[in-house]
């Protein structure tokens, strides 16, 4: 099986999590957005978005399937199939339309539009995202206030999951120490090898720096 991946956020994610569950992969640096591979891609995933691993009978696109095929064909619980699955499935979607969503548009915003010249940060956009963020961010610290992981007494792919865009957090700069157990949370993330530096032995270009 092979997974393509660049340095952005949900490749970035698909890779720490076959790292993690030490899926049998190769790992493949790709560009499909780039006109001159385009072509090489389409047939994979129209979207000409990664991640995408090739290698199941239709190849996979989107982070949440192609974790959810690793940890079935891994035989591993960090997607869980028991009765916490329902609670897993809570903080994806929750986190997707909430936490994720806003740290995912800032990150764009002061990220991705300015490394790839895509064009002007929209401020009202950040000013509004950073406004979700708190109100997302107050819940998740409740929640996260007596417990280590989102699901259980282990990390599951919830946890990966919400934290998609955090590692991107030295350009977003976002308050994440405003809340004690987020920032805890996060730490505890960044203590997992395959979170803190997926790409280690990788072979990819860097990410475009960020003008100032
Ligand atoms: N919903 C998709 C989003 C995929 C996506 O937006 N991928 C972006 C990176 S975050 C991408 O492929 N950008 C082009 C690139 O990285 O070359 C998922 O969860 O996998």
């Amino acid at each position: 099986m092979k997974l393509y991946f660049s340095r952005n956020a949900n490749p970035r994610l698909a890779v720490a999590v076959a790292k993690y569950l030490a899926a049998d992969v190769q790992y493949e640096f790709a560009a499909p957005q780039d006109p001159t591979q385009a072509e090489r891609y389409r047939h994979l995933n129209p979207n000409l978005l990664l991640p995408i691993l090739e290698g199941p009978a239709r190849p996979l696109w989107e982070a949440d399937a192609i974790a959810c095929f690793l940890s079935r064909r891994t035989g591993s619980s960090f997607w869980r199939t028991d009765d916490e699955e329902p609670e897993m499935i809570r903080w994806i979607s929750w986190g997707k339309e909430g936490f994720v969503r806003a740290t995912e548009t800032v990150q764009w915003e002061l990220g991705t539009k300015r490394r790839y010249n895509i064009g002007p940060t929209d401020h009202d956009a950040v000013a509004e995202a950073t406004n979700q963020f708190h109100a997302n961010a107050k819940i998740l610290d409740a929640e996260l206030a007596n417990r280590d992981w989102l699901v259980g007494d282990a990390v599951s792919y919830a946890d990966f999951r919400m934290a998609t865009y955090l590692p991107y957090n030295d350009v977003a700069r976002l308050p994440i120490e405003d809340y004690p157990a987020i920032a805890r949370w996060n730490a505890r993330l960044e203590a997992i090898p395959e979170w803190a530096d997926p790409f280690v032995g990788l072979t990819a270009p860097p990410l475009p720096p960020v003008p100032r």
